[in-house]
């Protein structure tokens, strides 16, 4: 696709480079929400590897999946004060602090890969500045494949989701599902599988990524993939323990960032067909929305892009106009 090879242009050549070794090496424990099996984290442990290679074993990063050394809500702060070096989380968590953030989580605003890259093209040199005022400096973003409904029921219009008890992951999909008329409840994606075993929630909206890893089968029947938003997870730095390796140690880093950041949008795309396919051959129907749907979410999305458009940050306004002239 052509557009990742504008990918590779954004985000720099990777050039070989002889590393000279700092003399002191470092251990850095990596906290990450999601479980293993997901294709973040694979390309988080390969983006460790490579930095532990390139680096000649100065840099050593031991990843604690799952939300297991620190939980999700937590690892931003976490990395800020240097309690760890490094971490990811997902990115539009953050839009509480800045609407900057929380661009790809708004519905129907980049909908397609192509669109999520412009997105993040426009939100990167942004979120960049906010974030090194809090010593936070990214390293790399990747996107989870486009978000779909799972549902026990077919859904026909949003009428349909009324009163559903309804799996959320950040306050815009909070907000998306009560306008809907649905019931919201918080569950970080390690806990989804409890969450619908005990009744807590009956439908979510996630990619087919996480629908086949949380094994959806077991709890739902139907999978739509209205494809309204491709959010991101981010992968951040403190900005101090950054700056204060040598230059060969920042350039192996940056180095391994741009694979990674290269290999886990590729990653995201295969996975959205695989993934997919996974859902249909462990028994769910996979069902194109009606017309009717996503006439129905195009107008919540509307409503909420307008009350966005209101209370939206200038630094959220001016990624806007760059992403949409
Ligand atoms: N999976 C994560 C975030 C978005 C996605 O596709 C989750 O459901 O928590």
């Amino acid at each position: 696709m052509s557009f990742l090879r504008s990918l590779s242009i954004t985000t720099g050549i990777v050039s070989t480079l002889l590393y000279s070794a700092s003399g002191s090496a470092a251990d850095w424990d990596m906290p990450t929400p999601y479980p293993d099996k997901t294709f973040h984290t694979a390309n988080i442990i390969e983006f460790a590897n490579e930095v532990r290679t390139t680096t000649a074993g100065d840099i050593n990063i031991t990843v604690h999946s799952a939300g297991s050394l620190i939980k999700h809500p937590e690892i931003k702060n976490a990395v800020r004060s240097n309690s760890v070096a490094i971490g990811e989380f997902f990115l539009s968590r953050l839009s509480n602090e800045n609407a900057a953030y929380g661009l790809d989580s708004l519905p129907f605003l980049a909908t397609s890969y192509e669109e999520a890259l412009d997105l993040w093209q426009a939100q990167k040199p942004i979120i960049t500045e906010l974030l090194a005022k809090q010593n936070l400096q990214p390293l790399f973003s990747v996107p989870w494949p486009p978000q779909g409904l799972y549902t026990k029921d077919e859904i026909q219009s949003v009428d349909d989701l009324r009163g559903l008890k309804f799996r959320a992951y950040n306050a815009t999909l909070e907000q998306f599902a009560s306008i809907a008329g649905a019931s919201p409840t918080q569950v970080e994606a390690p806990d989804i599988a409890q969450a619908f075993s005990t009744g807590q929630v009956e439908a979510m909206i996630t990619s087919p990524s996480t629908g086949a890893n949380t094994k959806a089968w077991d709890f739902v029947n139907v999978y739509s993939p209205i494809n309204a938003w491709v959010p991101k997870n981010i992968v951040v730095i403190n900005k101090t323990v950054f700056d204060a390796l040598n230059q060969s140690t920042q350039t192996a880093l940056m180095s391994a960032a741009e694979n990674a950041e290269l290999r886990g949008w590729q990653m995201s795309m295969e996975e959205t067909e695989s993934k997919t396919t996974e859902l249909e051959e462990n028994g769910m129907k996979v069902i194109d929305p009606s017309e009717e749907l996503i006439t129905g979410l195009q107008a919540i999305g509307s409503q909420m892009q307008e009350a966005w458009n209101d209370s939206a940050s200038s630094e959220a306004k001016s990624i806007i106009q760059i992403f949409k002239p």
